[in-house]
């Protein structure tokens, strides 16, 4: 008999969407002790019941605090923007619910430092929802490294893409919010990456940085324009621990590009090339390959021996994107069953923080600025 895992869920729109569709499914495609029950959504907004209907929660309320203080739930799930995250995990935490964030863990590094330790001292599970490291492709970019497939790592390149506010006319929304969502690009896309470089090449001890702002102001529904603070572009250049270099491009003002996630990765022996648009494949190119036969190929990471997929169908019947928030849920719940902590974790989402503030210090200083050390 499975044991019933009540969720909380803080967020009811596209997060709360992507969430809820992956608590229905993780324990049809994947065995775990734990049954996920969708407990209680809660969201501010007037169309919350239609989706808590639609989306198979038990119940719903406006209020977050009575989600965190509800004896029956085990797991808090936010998915509402930045500026919430740290009150709303610090009291989860503190009313002993297991939490799951969604990314960028916080504002900075000062509030992702107390959000960790409240959760150690809690002593509950926490995730934060870097989902991309769940692509079975990006599992596999992981192995080939730890395998020393590509030699020592030279460089990883990693860029995210998007466009959807491109028409001066898009309206204010929070993301152009800089108390609401942080930073602009750079820490909505920017986190992606960089949670994928530390994953896959190690830690990133300085970095130089430069953002724009393209428009600077758009209409606001209530009215008048609104001055917009976070950035629309951001580039910066890395260093690792490891010797490796890193070069990082986000943009939301990219025509054409809807959610064009990439990365190379170039070592001694080898390179490998992702594309999020194209997230069944991995193109590698190995330097021992016979020489007449030597060029870049692609993988179709679909087969049983790749990480997730004998859960699936058949080779070449292709995944797709809401399947990584459904892989995310089955670390989680593994983790709970074993008493490990999940990954990424809140000490994860902390090192993202340290590089993304940075990254913001050294485009205020324009100069190189190191990454403070620590976990
Ligand atoms: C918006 O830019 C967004 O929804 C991000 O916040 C997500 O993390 C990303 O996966 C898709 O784009």
């Amino acid at each position: 008999m499975k044991q019933p895992l009540r969720f909380g869920l803080i967020g009811h729109k596209f997060m709360g969407k992507a969430h809820s569709q992956a608590l229905h499914d993780v324990s049809f495609f994947f065995e775990a002790r734990f049954e996920p029950v969708r407990a209680v959504l809660c969201g501010l907004e007037d169309d919350l019941p239609e989706a808590a209907a639609r989306y198979g929660w038990q119940r719903w309320t406006h209020s977050w605090r009575e989600v965190v203080a509800d004896p029956e739930i085990d797991v808090v799930v936010i998915a509402t923007p930045g500026n919430t995250h740290c009150e709303i995990a610090i009291a989860a935490a503190e009313a002993g619910r297991h939490v799951i964030c969604e990314k960028p863990l916080a504002l900075d590094a000062e509030q992702a430092a107390r959000m960790c330790k409240a959760v150690e001292r809690a002593g509950v599970k926490h995730l934060v929802n870097f989902n991309y490291r769940r692509v079975p492709a990006v599992q596999l970019a992981r192995q080939l490294i730890e395998q020393g497939r590509l030699g020592e790592i030279y460089y990883f390149r990693g860029t995210y893409w998007q466009d959807w506010p491109l028409d001066p006319a898009f309206p204010f929304v929070w993301r152009f919010d800089k108390a609401i969502a942080g930073a602009g690009s750079m820490a909505d896309k920017g986190s992606h990456l960089v949670d994928l470089a530390l994953y896959l090449v190690g830690d990133i001890v300085e970095v130089a940085a430069t953002t724009e702002i393209f428009v600077r102001e758009r209409p606001a529904p209530e009215g008048a324009a609104r001055r917009v603070t976070t950035d629309d572009a951001a580039a910066f250049l890395a260093r690792f621990r490891s010797g490796a270099i890193g070069l990082f491009g986000t943009s939301r003002m990219s025509a054409g590009h809807k959610n064009a996630l990439g990365f190379e990765v170039n070592g001694s022996r080898g390179s490998l090339i992702f594309d999020l648009e194209r997230l069944n494949e991995l193109q590698v190119y190995f330097v021992g390959d016979d020489r007449a036969a030597r060029g870049f190929r692609t993988i179709m990471v679909t087969e049983p021996v790749h990480r997730y997929v004998d859960r699936w169908w058949p080779p070449g019947h292709v995944l797709g994107w809401e399947h990584t928030f459904i892989h995310q849920y089955y670390e989680f719940l593994h983790a709970l069953e074993t008493d490990t902590l999940p990954s990424p974790n809140f000490h994860d989402g902390l090192k993202v923080q340290r590089v993304l503030d940075a990254v913001e210090q050294a485009v205020a200083e324009k100069r190189w600025i190191g990454v403070p050390e620590g976990t």
